[in-house]
């Protein structure tokens, strides 16, 4: 059956179950692994500690595809939460998971990316010291006469990682992947994994086909495409102190050559960069 909710301002169910994620208090720990894929939550939750006397994690599937599963690691308790795609789903997993948890939060997310220049390359786990916003503009292809005055892509300021957690994480990913397959650089979160990626095709007019150099030339740092980091650390940068983040990917395409990851490479690099985030949130200090 259907839970009924109430609150149309937060809605919660009566036990308070929140509207998308479906976990309610004592279910998610203020350490949190988001991830974009349900099978790399998966996979990720087999580094968490055996519950003792053969227990099961905690497990939450919700009814739109949230998965949530906490357990600890080495002792520390940790939630791994499957984020889907995008800045509205990274929305919902930060909002719903602060509002079931107590005290500090720190969030890692560890994703998939486009290496966009060097230094970074196929392979690489990418670590975001910050992440700018880049957006289609709608207006620029309105009717109104000045829409050709605009600009079709939108670019934010950059907002900065926590510098703590950034460390870390280039530590103990340096330890787990070797430090040649690590860097650190500027991210850049997109609204489309198309458009406002840079990526051409015939079906739209998409008005991008010199978007991927014009983010080349303005930012020289700029090394990640994804589409969550960004609003993590601008949550996190909102959240009045209470949840510290950062975001790390692995380059599954190399947006210059076209080439891709071989998938069959990518368990071993997810486990590795994923051992990386445990430990580091782990280790980051919350008080
Ligand atoms: C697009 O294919 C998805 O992959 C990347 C992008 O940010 C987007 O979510 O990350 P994930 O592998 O974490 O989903």
């Amino acid at each position: 059956s259907k839970p009924s909710f109430s609150n149309a301002n937060f809605p919660t169910t009566p036990e308070g179950r929140t509207y998308h994620l479906g976990t309610k208090g004592g279910e998610v720990a203020n350490r949190i692994l988001s991830v974009g894929a349900t099978q790399r939550a998966e996979l990720l939750s087999k580094l968490l500690d055996p519950p003792p006397n053969g227990g099961q994690l905690f497990r939450y599937l919700s009814s739109r595809g949230f998965l949530t599963v906490t357990g600890e690691y080495q002792g520390t308790p940790i939630s791994i939460v499957s984020t889907q795609m995008g800045m509205p789903n990274m929305d919902f997993v930060v909002r719903e998971c602060r509002a079931v948890v107590e005290g500090p939060m720190a969030v890692v997310r560890l994703g998939t990316c486009g290496a966009l220049q060097p230094p970074a390359s196929l392979g690489q786990l990418i670590i975001a010291h910050s992440s700018i916003n880049i957006r289609r503009n709608p207006d620029a292809w309105s009717d109104l006469s000045t829409a050709s005055m605009l600009p079709a892509y939108m670019f934010t300021l950059p907002v900065q990682a926590d510098p703590h957690i950034v460390r870390l994480l280039a530590e103990e990913a340096s330890s787990t992947m070797g430090a040649s397959n690590v860097i650190s650089g500027l991210n850049a979160t997109a609204d489309s994994f198309y458009s406002s990626q840079g990526r051409v095709g015939g079906n739209f007019d998409d008005r991008n086909e010199g978007l991927i150099e014009e983010m080349c030339e303005k930012y020289p740092d700029m090394v990640s495409l994804e589409m969550e980091t960004f609003h993590l650390l601008d949550m996190a940068r909102c959240s009045g102190g209470r949840v510290r983040a950062a975001g790390m990917c692995l380059a599954l395409a190399d947006r210059k050559s076209n080439e891709m990851l071989e998938y069959a490479r990518l368990e071993q690099l997810e486990v590795e960069a994923g051992l990386a985030a445990l430990r580091a949130l782990i280790k980051t200090d919350l008080d």
